[in-house]
């Protein structure tokens, strides 16, 4: 950590403090947050705190529900269709389930960068925002609505983060409510509402040369096979890192889904539907989808996370080091699970040594992991990180996809090492 920011402090219950860690947000003319990226490398630990956890709303960000206004349903395909409030789901016996949240655009912009020969800027984990409003937006002016301008405007990095989450397990209600035979699908709907804009689908793509369906308004709504919904750790959750959950975190009751892309994780819950089919969702069927390319006949739905292993220092954005004994550290995780081996590499990939991982129980949430590299010939070092999961997935297990979701590459530090 630089001296800078060991300085740069602030006032905490009226003491001087450290700065502390928050979100680098994207606000509305109201200067309400809409959308923010996590400071994934100013964190120490494995739960990201409130403030800082990432935030992501497709459609435009709805007004709060108050928690005793709140109530949902759930119906279609069930014997005993019922409607609950708030306070009846915090009745049921709970559950508290730690696990990593990662958008299925994270890092989205390393495809290109670590594809031969493209020769891309390499995207920055680390941007600052600026004084007011976050860092620009596509709306600003004429010429910032330039396509190029908005495919470069909103980085894709930092869009995860690790929480604990406590609520109900989902199977305790659908096992109330009775699933018939024949149904396939649970469909949850949040009360969030608004008309896609394609500009995202463009943005993620990293190209406009193709038509984007217009669903027209729509809720926010992902249909998840029934076998997942009943998975002992796939909660609907009321709390959030051990307080309430916030509203851009999808008050009063989000579904939490350990090891699927954040887009499975519905927010502001309104509605869920047991159907004998999978409806054709526009964040179902025509986002968060595989596929080479636009009109891809094979495209499918998204879901589970790779693995990763994510040096958070050294960086090579952040200038050279010194010859001497340095610890390579970071942080990897995986959507089948625990990572149970990171290799390091400080040679570009020629050799790989055993990192050590923290131990945890808790195989939803990154772990960090811990390399001394001990160098002593000033040069030009590539250092990397490859993470095995508890499935035997070795990173990197994604294909490439044209809406660039699911990144789980190698990404090389390039680091300067100088005389001590
Ligand atoms: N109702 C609703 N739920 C939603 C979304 C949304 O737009 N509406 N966005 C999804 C996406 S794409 C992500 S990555 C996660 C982000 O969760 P967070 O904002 O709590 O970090 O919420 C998911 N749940
Ligand atoms: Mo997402």
């Amino acid at each position: 950590m630089s001296e800078e920011m060991e300085l740069e402090g602030e006032w905490v219950m009226g003491w001087p403090d450290r700065k502390r860690a928050r979100v680098m947000p994207s606000k509305d003319a109201e200067g309400r947050t809409i959308f923010a990226r996590s400071p994934v490398l100013d964190l120490e630990g494995v739960l990201t705190p409130t403030d800082a956890y990432y935030v992501i709303a497709q459609l435009n960000m709805p007004d709060p529900v108050h928690p005793d206004d709140f109530s949902f349903s759930i119906g279609g395909m069930v014997n005993n269709p019922i409607e609950y409030a708030l306070e009846d789901i915090r009745k049921f016996p709970g559950r508290t389930v730690r696990a990593v949240t990662e958008c299925a655009g994270n890092d989205g912009e390393f495809w290109d960068y670590i594809e031969e020969g493209k020769n891309t800027r390499k995207p920055s984990l680390r941007v600052v925002q600026a004084e007011e409003g976050g860092w620009r937006q596509s709306g600003d002016d004429e010429e910032s609505m330039k396509i190029e301008n908005i495919l470069e405007s909103i980085p894709t990095t930092g869009l995860v983060s690790g929480g604990e989450w406590t609520g109900v397990p989902f199977k305790t209600l659908l096992e109330l409510a009775g699933i018939q035979d024949g149904a396939v699908s649970v469909a949850l709907h949040g009360w969030d509402e608004g008309r896609p804009d394609p500009v995202t689908q463009y943005m993620s793509a990293g190209r406009t040369d193709f038509d984007v369906v217009d669903p027209g308004v729509i809720n926010y709504a992902k249909a998840m096979p029934i076998e997942k919904a009943l998975h002992e750790d796939t909660i609907l959750a009321w709390a959030h890192n051990g307080e309430y959950l916030t509203h851009v975190h999808g008050a009063p009751l989000r579904l939490v889904v350990p090891g699927w892309a954040g887009n499975w994780w519905v927010k502001w819950i309104d509605r869920i539907e047991i159907l004998d089919h999978t409806p054709d969702f526009y964040y179902q069927t025509h986002y968060f989808v595989s596929g080479k390319s636009p009109d891809d006949p094979n495209k499918k739905p998204m879901k589970v996370l790779g693995v990763k292993a994510l040096i958070t220092s050294p960086r090579d954005e952040d200038g050279p080091i010194k010859c001497g004994s340095h610890a390579i550290t970071g942080r990897t995780w995986s959507g089948e699970g625990a990572v149970v081996r990171v290799e390091i590499s400080t040679d570009g990939g020629e050799s790989w040594n055993d990192a050590i991982i923290e131990e945890s129980n808790d195989r939803w949430l990154w772990r960090r992991f811990h390399y001394v590299w001990d160098v002593s010939e000033p040069g030009q070092y590539k250092i990397m990180a490859r993470g095995t999961d508890e499935k035997g997935r070795v990173q990197p297990t994604m294909d490439w996809n044209f809406q660039r979701k699911h990144f789980d590459g190698i990404v090389p530090e390039n680091i300067i090492v100088e005389k001590g």
